[in-house]
């Protein structure tokens, strides 16, 4: 097979690509590992940018959005028991979409379909090829037959754990990392939400978040230690470990049901450095890692992609390389502000092992700044809300 643009992973980075690079008559063909029942299965990211919103929209994936999704123009900060509100739009002029990246990916599937696009589901063993040639080449196992891929570049959009990022030779790529010692206890419940805007919770006996994906779906999540196991929690324990974080007027009124979903995922920041290895291009979580408090995953997964799309289109449109040049420098510039407001927001929010009592009051005084300084809600807003791309 042949096509422009192979690209590794069916995931929100490798869709939304593939939708974009259609959209403007170049060829891709995606190559994921799981199957699509899989990968839409998997509950990840529920909050939007508005720039992330106005991409989905320009690709032709935000009908919808628009309906289902619910615009959030501010969240709640909540400490000691205290909670106070952090307006975006009154501070920055935008606001961010909650809808669940579980329904991104769908409609990113369903516009696929309909454009007739290839995404092969179910490949094994997916190796890359002289991707430093002239003529890079993909190979991969399929029901039992090898298989190849001849194109232009490959692009990877293969996740933390994928194989497109260990293409590049270790010497050639610099690795920055920062492993949190907590995890994150999600829960999915089918229950009105706690509260209409989100709700972040510093609390003694460690973090909490309020989300939600509809007005009838909750998401909630508790700081756990890095070695806990689902199994350690039934949803009694969930609900009442929640209601000890939230403020009190919250929990007095928080509607408890059945999980519907339960899991534990660990904390990290990381970037590799390069995003780029010749014919080869990393977009999103085979890049990049953030701790999900700052909301920023999904987002920068959408911005790297925006940055390739259009030098992509450059090269074919314009025979012009100047943007697939600058993509890494371009790409990692808007990556490590998102890395550095993620790791702010968790060392702001967290409960950490031995944390001093000098750094507790470090942290009461940054959460009491904030509620009381218009600068310092115009910092979160922004970030927040998304920088420009
Ligand atoms: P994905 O979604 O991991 O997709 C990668 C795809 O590649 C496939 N794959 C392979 N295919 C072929 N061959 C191989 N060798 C392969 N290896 C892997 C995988 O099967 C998969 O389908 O990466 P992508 O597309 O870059 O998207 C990134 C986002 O998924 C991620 O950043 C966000 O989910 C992070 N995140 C959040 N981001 C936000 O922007 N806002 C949020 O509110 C938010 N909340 C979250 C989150 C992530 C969380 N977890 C579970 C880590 C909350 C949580 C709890
Ligand atoms: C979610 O709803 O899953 C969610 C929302 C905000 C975050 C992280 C996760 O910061």
């Amino acid at each position: 097979m042949r096509t422009q643009v192979a690209i590794i992973g069916a995931g929100p980075s490798g869709l939304l690509l593939s939708q974009l690079l259609n959209k403007s008559g170049i060829s891709t063909i995606v190559i994921e590992r799981q199957t699509k029942d899989y990968v839409l299965k998997r509950i990840r990211a529920g909050v939007l940018e508005a720039g992330t919103v106005e991409l989905l929209r320009r690709a032709g994936v935000g009908t919808r959005m628009d309906k289902e999704g619910q615009p959030h123009e501010g969240f709640f900060l909540s400490a000691q028991n205290r909670q106070f509100r952090v307006p975006f739009t009154q501070h920055c002029g935008k606001r961010v979409m909650v809808y669940g990246q579980t329904e991104v990916t769908k409609d990113l599937y369903e516009a696929q379909h309909i454009m007739g696009t290839t995404i092969i589901e179910l490949a094994q063993d997916v190796a890359l090829h002289d991707v430093t040639s002239a003529k890079p080449f993909v190979t991969y196992q399929h029901e039992g037959h090898a298989q190849r891929i001849d194109c232009d570049f490959i692009v990877g959009c293969d996740g933390f754990h994928g194989v497109s990022r260990q293409t590049i030779p270790s010497n050639q790529r610099k690795e920055f990392e920062r492993v949190y010692p907590f995890g994150w206890l999600g829960i999915l419940s089918q229950t009105p939400p706690a509260s209409h805007e989100l709700i972040y919770a510093n609390h003694s006996r460690g973090f909490a978040l309020a989300s939600m994906r509809n007005s009838n779906l909750s998401r909630y999540y508790i700081q756990v230690p890095l070695d806990d196991k689902v199994e350690n929690w039934s949803d009694a324990a969930f609900w009442d470990e929640l209601k000890l974080r939230l403020p009190d007027e919250v929990s007095a009124k928080l509607i408890i049901g059945t999980s519907i979903e339960k899991s534990i995922a660990p904390l990290r920041s990381f970037v590799c450095e390069t995003m780029r290895w010749g014919n080869l291009f990393l977009c999103g979580d085979a890049a990049h890692i953030v701790p999900p408090t700052g909301a920023k995953g999904l987002n920068l997964a959408v911005s790297d992609v925006h940055y390739l799309s259009e030098a992509m289109k450059q090269h074919y449109g314009q025979k012009s390389d100047a943007l697939l040049d600058a993509y890494s420098k371009t790409a990692l510039a808007r990556v490590w502000k998102a890395i550095r407001f993620s790791w702010w927001l968790t060392t702001l929010l967290h409960r950490f092992p031995q944390q001093t009592e000098f750094e507790q009051r470090i942290q009461e005084s940054e959460i009491d700044y904030i509620a009381t300084s218009q600068a310092a809600q115009s910092t979160v807003a922004e970030n927040y809300t998304g920088l420009p791309f």
